[in-house]
């Protein structure tokens, strides 16, 4: 007795930057517990193990519906015995024992509120709970603590800080760093990244490209910004880092967190007024204005394809990008440059279509990078 022959199902790549997914998740409870184990392993900096939730909790983010099943799990790329170990409990009890026992750890529950202070790594995180600290109050009144600026302004703004920022208010700082670029400079070129490119409703800062067509002239962008915000009265908090880009040294070998371009980690102090349907603060607060975290970087023309698909992400989009040019194409690729290492030789990119092209990727669209 012969069926139909099976419909073929495309397979899914164990690489992000051959899957399209969407802000849509149809796998959240899964993924929220993956998320929660890969950041506990990274607390304790188990990077095998932190990598392997991130990359099953990425694939599950790319599915059009939600795994009802383990055996639906069939030839899905990076699940292993334990990430399946955990799916099942979910799929049977609703939770899983490893992830509640983790959340109601006092080490992850106490290095997850110290990391989420601006300014404060896992490193810093994990010296404050060596020695004995567990919440705020115990950190401000520990006198032998010095907290640096940016530690400072974190603390002073928690608050604002931590509460999301929404689409509009980022429409409204796209607009006060607009005016800024072109008062500088007409042909100046601003461009909205980070997730609010990738079509997110809610983000924790908002980030943008600013730079010039002329190269070279980029450099002072960034500086002259900062100044006419200052004057404006709206600069709260301001982490300036000139760029240390250097084209001898293309490109980097391993996947930087950052990148040499001149950029800046602004605390900013947006009006109420200025903001389409009011600000997102918080309930019984009368204030009509908030702070909101804003990232700025400035790489030189030649490089904006780079810096752009760069700065869009997701994170693990931007893992699997680098992962794939160098397994699949001997390629290296970062923020700045895109190297042959067969050819021996740069690729040039004006746009990244172009470098998906040299990658020999299909393109894929800032919304469906939400790996
Ligand atoms: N980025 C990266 N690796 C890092 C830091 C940043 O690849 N270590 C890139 C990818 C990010 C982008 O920069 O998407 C912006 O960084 P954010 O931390 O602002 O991340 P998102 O904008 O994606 O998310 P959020 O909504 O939390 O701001
Ligand atoms: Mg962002």
């Amino acid at each position: 007795t012969e069926g139909p022959p099976p419909t073929p199902v495309a397979a899914v790549s164990q690489y992000a930057c051959q899957r399209r997914t969407t802000i849509e998740n149809n796998n959240k409870i899964f993924t929220d517990a993956f998320e929660v184990l890969a950041e506990s392993y990274e607390f304790s900096e188990l990077e095998g193990p932190c990598l392997a939730f991130r990359r099953a909790a990425s694939v599950l983010k790319s599915l059009p519906m939600a795994v009802p099943c383990l055996a639906a799990t069939q030839g899905l790329p990076c699940l292993g015995e334990h990430t399946k170990a955990v799916m099942e409990e979910i799929l049977r009890y609703g939770r899983a024992f490893e992830v509640e026992k983790t959340l109601s750890d006092e080490r992850y529950q106490t290095l997850k509120l110290f990391t989420s202070v601006f300014g404060v790594g896992p490193k810093t995180a994990e010296k404050w709970y060596r020695r004995g600290l567990r919440s705020f109050s115990d950190i401000l009144a520990e006198p032998s603590i010095q907290l640096n600026q940016m530690q400072q302004s974190g603390f002073l703004h928690y608050e604002d800080i931590s509460r999301a920022v929404s689409k509009a208010e980022a429409r409204a700082l796209g607009n006060i760093i607009d005016e800024a670029v072109h008062a500088i400079t007409p042909d100046g070129i601003l461009a909205l990244t980070g997730g609010f490119r990738r079509g997110k409703e809610f983000g924790h800062d908002v980030d943008f490209i600013v730079t010039t067509p002329e190269l070279g002239m980029e450099t002072s962008l960034i500086p002259i910004i900062i100044n006419r915000l200052t004057r404006q009265g709206i600069l709260l908090y301001c982490d300036y880092q000139a760029s240390t880009f250097d084209k001898s040294k293309l490109p980097c070998h391993r996947f930087e967190a950052m990148d040499h371009f001149a950029k800046c980690f602004l605390i900013l102090r947006l009006e109420g007024s200025q903001v389409e349907g009011g600000l997102n603060s918080a309930e019984g607060d009368s204030r009509d204005w908030r702070a909101v975290r804003v990232d700025l970087v400035s790489p030189p023309m030649d490089r904006y394809a780079f810096a752009l698909l760069g700065w869009t992400g997701s994170r693990q989009f931007e893992r699997d990008l680098r992962r794939f040019a160098r397994m699949e194409r001997g390629m290296l690729l970062d923020n700045h440059a895109l190297y042959d290492k067969t050819k021996k030789e740069f690729l040039a990119a004006t746009t990244e279509r172009d470098i998906f092209a040299h990658l020999g990727l299909e393109y894929i669209e800032p919304w469906q990078r939400n790996a």
